[in-house]
């Protein structure tokens, strides 16, 4: 530690963190192929001392949002009813003799209501070195279109096929830190961040499916990369937390996607990043506590923040620009 540093913190915490990316999962790949990978990237992460490994976004299945179809219900086979199912239960069994803990993400779709109808969310979880899930997250950003676009090249119908999470960023008491989640799209909103930084995050775990080529705007597409790292990196400087994204890249059903998994630091550098896009291991040692050289500082929320002018934030959704003189936009 630099002695230039006048805040007193505390002896190292240290988390050996491992980001298990996962190449792409094809249409007809079965879960219990699936599952048969993810516990072979646990095996890896554990030989290199992992306490804690993070899996990417819909971890158990292709990205099934880029078909659509009419009746919801012939979709329900890409969800979990329960976790863990039969088929993660390998996983979890495994995880638990290693005394590994895991993030996973995943579709969940909820047992029928008294009106019969069942919610589906995109959904990550965070379970224990004892194999005890401590936290459950469903996705709030929720990207993309509500309804069949014939014209793309692929959907991305995720607003067709998830709701948006109601509860917003918790944050748990685990692995000795303060642990937070997010889900892909999220990790572009600085709100998804703050809110969990307001909570004192110490480590934000976001599993990504980021095709290269973006529909609406294929200018963005060369951006990809840049954007990833982008947004991650600022969260991480901006709330004094390491962040750790995990994709599932490559080629998946005829679409590219991005890879650049990677676990950022509190000073918002990047310490590991994936060079592949197929499944890759990728660890770091992340000394929660060094959280606290931010958090204590620039980012000393408590006598920095000025939330009685930032009303906007949470009392309007879009912009509202002002007048021009004639009176009109
Ligand atoms: N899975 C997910 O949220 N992907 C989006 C793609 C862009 S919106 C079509 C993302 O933000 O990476």
């Amino acid at each position: 530690m630099s002695s230039h540093f006048t805040h007193d913190i505390g002896e190292r915490r240290v988390v050996n963190v491992a980001a298990a990316q996962m190449g792409p999962i094809q249409r007809d790949d079965s879960r219990d192929t699936v599952v048969e990978r993810l516990i072979e990237l646990l095996h890896i992460a554990h030989r290199r001392g992992a306490e804690l490994v993070v899996f990417p976004e819909l971890a158990l299945t292709t990205f099934f949002p880029r078909w659509f179809v009419s009746d919801i219900t012939e979709a329900d086979h890409w969800y979990e009813t329960a976790m863990p199912s039969p088929s993660t239960k390998p996983l979890f069994d495994e995880a638990r003799r290693l005394q590994v803990g895991f993030s996973l993400g995943y579709a969940e779709i909820t047992e029928p209501d008294s009106k019969g109808n069942r919610r589906r969310f995109n959904t990550q979880i965070l379970v224990e070195r004892d194999g005890g899930i401590v936290g459950r997250y469903h996705k709030v950003h929720i990207p993309g279109h509500e309804t069949n676009e014939p014209d793309r090249p692929f959907q991305h119908a995720e607003r067709y096929y998830f709701e948006p999470g109601p509860e917003g960023f918790g944050v748990w008491r685990a692995f000795g830190g303060i642990v937070g989640m997010m889900i892909c799209n999220d990790r572009r909103w600085p709100e998804s961040y703050r809110e969990m930084g307001l909570q004192g995050v110490e480590l934000i775990l976001c599993g990504y499916n980021t095709p290269v080529h973006y529909v609406p705007d294929p200018t963005q597409d060369i951006l990809q990369g840049f954007h990833n790292s982008l947004v991650m990196q600022s969260g991480a400087y901006q709330n004094g937390t390491w962040v750790v994204g995990v994709a599932k890249a490559g080629v998946e059903e005829g679409v590219d996607s991005l890879g650049q998994s990677c676990i950022i630091a509190p000073s918002g550098q990047i310490v590991t990043q994936t060079f592949t896009t197929g499944d890759e291991v990728i660890t770091a040692e992340c000394d929660l506590e060094w959280c606290q050289r931010y958090k204590r500082t620039l980012f000393d929320f408590d006598k920095y923040r000025r939330p009685e002018v930032y009303q906007r934030i949470t009392g309007q959704r879009g912009a509202i620009v002002p007048p021009t003189e004639g009176g009109s936009r």
